[in-house]
């Protein structure tokens, strides 16, 4: 059953940070009001010696209405009591870029090929979000693998995105940087 609640959505168990780390190539994306980052969307996560989670990320941004850069990105995560439920501080490389405090939920992830994120900016007055993106993950740059097709769109579905994602691409646009 799926209310569309923020407070009622489900995440990962048990959620392991440290299988976590490493390279994810955003294969797909519900955009927020304003968008920033638009495509060639990769994120590494890292935990730090003090087991606290950070990650950089990449991605092709349009700025000041129609210059075209790559964004370098840093975040880092406070915890709650939900293990897979963080705040995520992020800030650019350049002070013209984004910067902000979100929520980073981690939905469901296997680690080792697909991880769908969730991030609720406005929770509306009847408890649905009115205002939030999500990242659809993959270890792989090319896509999801095909067994693992049915359960992201499952969740996606729950966390009531479903046909609100477009496809990230990659083309190369952050390699040079
Ligand atoms: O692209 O519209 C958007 C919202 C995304 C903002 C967050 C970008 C910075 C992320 C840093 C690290 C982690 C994944």
């Amino acid at each position: 059953a799926q209310d569309c609640q923020v407070s009622n959505i489900q995440v990962m168990q048990n959620f392991d940070r440290s299988r976590y780390t490493g390279r994810w190539y955003a294969v797909a994306k519900k955009d927020p009001v304003g968008l920033f980052l638009l495509d060639n969307i990769v994120a590494q996560f890292s935990v730090d010696g003090s087991g606290k989670m950070t990650a950089t990320a990449q991605g092709r941004v349009i700025i000041l209405n129609n210059w075209e850069m790559c964004a370098n990105m840093f975040g880092t995560f406070e915890d709650t009591p939900d293990p897979a439920k963080f705040k995520m501080r992020y800030w650019g490389a350049a002070a013209y870029l984004q910067s902000g405090n979100d929520d980073h939920w981690v939905i469901d992830t296997d680690y080792d090929n697909y991880a769908i994120h969730y991030s609720c900016r406005e929770v509306d007055l009847d408890g649905t979000c009115l205002d939030g993106y999500s990242f659809i993950f993959s270890r792989h740059p090319n896509g999801l693998r095909p067994e693992d097709q049915k359960i992201v769109t499952d969740k996606k579905n729950e966390i009531c995105f479903l046909g609100k994602y477009r496809r990230v691409s990659h083309t190369g646009f952050c390699e040079s940087s």
